[in-house]
């Protein structure tokens, strides 16, 4: 068994968590709970930065006491892990006794280590940042780049750490690991950092006074950054060098956003080199979370509604949106139409309306789940791709592609989904098929089984949904194909993705693009000839590829083969559909409608769909060739 010690950030309590905070700790979550379902022994640390003058500020504008602010503080971050579902060990606060005890011995090593002197500092500050800003990243406004607010000016005497000591270690640990930061482009960004020198850094503030002193001198006060990298120790019981910190120490992953790399990739590392202690093996940074193309941040104001979503889709889906829809370690946009489309079309009509789909056939012409006693078409390859997509996922989380593991899973529902169509199971329940019937469902809940495992990192309380519609007691792990027992009773139970009520939804949903106005009432006096109806030429096609049209939420522009021809349509149904989920089928097209420009992409058709609170593609019964003329 091998050992996974992850750590978030711990966030300043100066305001509280937020959107941005969530998906640091959901991806997190994900990777522990990942590691956990392979047998690894796992602690996952997550907490909150206390001291600094960011966070006495904060308390004085509430007219708090620091201590009674960050009591009352703390506990926002506390209930918010546990309503996202989160799993960590321990939740660490830097004004703990532990927390204390342990950061004075840290700083006594470093002490010791010859590599702490006094000196005199002056520079420009960022309060929120809690940082000096060198010479080279001042604008001529002296503006933060982060917080677009005024820096201040300090000046005052210092302990430093000579951290332009170890420049070239740092070089060289970097070359010689290569996964040591990840992705590749914040490593990039590190290495130019360090090839342009590295300064020696203040460690202490005389100015501040909320925070642990110095052990060597009392009058100052460690500076909150220095602080607070060593919570990734403390937390473990370093201070008592106990069996824990023995176990878990160095950590596995720091996990991070972008901002804050240097502190943990540069400073943090040396620290750890100047009193011989083993480095953390990865630093792991994830892109912004942003709002309108802008980060989210307490200092500015700019929010997420989380909270409403979560309510009008559930936890799970919110979870599932964030992992599947951003590309780790690049900035992604969070928009409500996405997690609304996501919700139908991945949740809800591929996942949910499968496992609702084979419970029904199940319940309806079985005692309990039937055993596969009668192997036929697909079985086989339906065995092995359960196979290779526990592998796939495997590999993609060890690179933290969170997005391209969802769709690897969401490609095997989508696979079962199309087994039990070319398999018509539901046409087999006569005496001499029923064996093969019960065969295909048995494959299909074993499948969906498996993809219970699978999703549970991402999604724990689906993934339980599922085992107990099946008919599991506890939940079962096992990433083998054939461990599910037959004749276990099943039991449907409500849908595990329910109809979202799309009128609450429709009110936090930014202005669409103009649609077309639709008359309310379509009455059927408004009668055409049959021979104005035969004008229209309708074709059955197949989408061959498909994508979202940037600013348009609701458009995605499709690439259809009409057999003798291939055409580009746009059609408003990002909401129901994603992407992905549309290459492959079948549709009706109409393919002698003029031609129009939406959103600067020529629309060459239009493609048929059931158009009501949900939209629905029209299809055929059965597959037909492609260009065969609707009737
Ligand atoms: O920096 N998108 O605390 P902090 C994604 N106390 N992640 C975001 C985000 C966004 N828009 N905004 C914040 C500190 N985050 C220090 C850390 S660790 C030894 C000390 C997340 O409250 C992300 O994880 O400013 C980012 O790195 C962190 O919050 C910064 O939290």
């Amino acid at each position: 068994m091998s050992k996974f010690y992850i750590t978030t950030p711990i966030y300043y309590v100066n305001g509280e968590p937020h959107a941005g905070h969530a998906y640091t700790n959901i991806v997190s979550d994900v990777l522990a709970r990942y590691r956990r379902l392979k047998g690894d022994k796992v602690y996952f640390l997550t907490g909150v930065d206390e001291h600094g003058s960011n966070v006495h500020k904060a308390a004085e504008n509430a007219g708090l006491a620091p201590q009674e602010y960050c009591d009352k503080m703390a506990p926002t971050f506390t209930k918010l892990w546990e309503r996202l579902n989160i799993s960590n060990d321990i939740f660490l606060r830097t004004t703990s006794d532990m927390h204390k005890r342990g950061a004075l011995k840290f700083l006594t090593a470093l002490y010791n280590s010859g590599d702490v002197y006094k000196g005199p500092y002056e520079g420009y500050y960022c309060r929120p940042c809690e940082r000096f800003f060198p010479e080279k990243e001042l604008t001529d406004e002296k503006i933060c780049t982060i917080h677009k607010l005024p820096l201040e000016w300090l000046e005052e005497e210092n302990y430093f750490f000579k951290l332009s000591k170890y420049q070239d270690r740092l070089l060289a640990h970097i070359h010689e690991n290569p996964q040591f930061i990840h992705p590749e482009s914040r490593r990039n960004e590190l290495l130019s950092v360090l090839n342009s020198g590295l300064e020696d850094i203040s460690i202490s503030r005389a100015s501040v006074s909320w925070g642990i002193s110095l052990p060597f001198d009392p009058e100052h006060i460690v500076y909150v950054w220095i602080e607070a990298l060593m919570n990734y120790m403390t937390a473990l019981g370093y201070e008592t060098d106990s069996e824990q910190y023995q176990t878990f120490w160095p950590a596995d992953v720091h996990m991070m956003a972008k901002d804050i790399t240097r502190f943990h990739a540069l400073i943090w590392p040396a620290m750890l080199m100047a009193v011989n202690l083993p480095l953390p093996k990865q630093i792991v940074a994830h892109g912004w979370l942003t709002k309108d193309g802008e980060a989210l941040s307490k200092t500015r104001g700019i929010f997420i509604d989380m909270d409403t979503d979560i309510e009008t889709y559930g936890l799970d889906a919110f979870r599932y949106y964030l992992m599947r829809e951003f590309s780790f370690g690049n900035d992604g946009d969070y928009r409500p139409a996405r997690l609304h489309a996501r919700y139908n079309a991945d949740l809800a009509n591929d996942l949910g309306n499968l496992l609702n789909r084979v419970l029904g056939l199940v319940n309806k012409n079985f005692e309990g789940i039937p055993a596969p006693t009668t192997p036929g078409e697909f079985d086989d390859e339906i065995e092995a791709m359960a196979q290779t997509t526990i592998d796939q996922l495997d590999a993609h989380i060890q690179a933290f592609a969170f997005d391209a593991a969802l769709e690897t899973i969401w490609e095997f529902v989508r696979r079962i989904n199309r087994y039990v169509q070319q398999t018509e199971v539901w046409t087999l329940a006569k005496p001499e098929t029923i064996p093969r019937m019960g065969t295909i469902l048995y494959n299909s809940l074993e499948a969906l089984r498996i993809i219970s495992v699978l999703i549970s990192p991402f999604i724990p309380d689906t993934a339980e949904k599922i085992q107990k519609q099946i008919g599991l007691t506890e939940f079962d792990t096992a990433l083998e194909w054939g461990h599910l027992p037959a004749d276990l009773a099943v039991s449907r139970g409500e849908p595990i993705f329910p109809r979202v009520d799309i009128k609450k939804q429709k009110q936090q949903q930014p202005k669409a693009e103009a649609k077309p106005q639709q008359k309310k009432e379509q009455k059927t006096t408004n009668l055409v000839s049959f021979a104005d109806f035969q004008k229209l030429d309708l074709r059955v096609a197949r989408i061959l590829a498909a994508e979202p049209i940037e600013g348009a939420d609701r458009l995605l522009k499709m690439q259809v083969d009409l057999g003798t021809e291939k055409r580009q349509v746009v059609a408003g149904i990002a909401e129901h559909y994603t992407a992905e989920a549309l290459v492959g089928k079948q549709i009706i097209i109409v393919a002698n409608l003029e031609p129009a420009t939406i959103r600067n992409v020529e629309s060459q058709g239009m493609i048929l769909a059931g158009s009501g609170d949900s939209v629905v593609l029209a299809t055929l019964e059965e597959e037909m060739p492609l260009g065969t003329q609707v009737r």
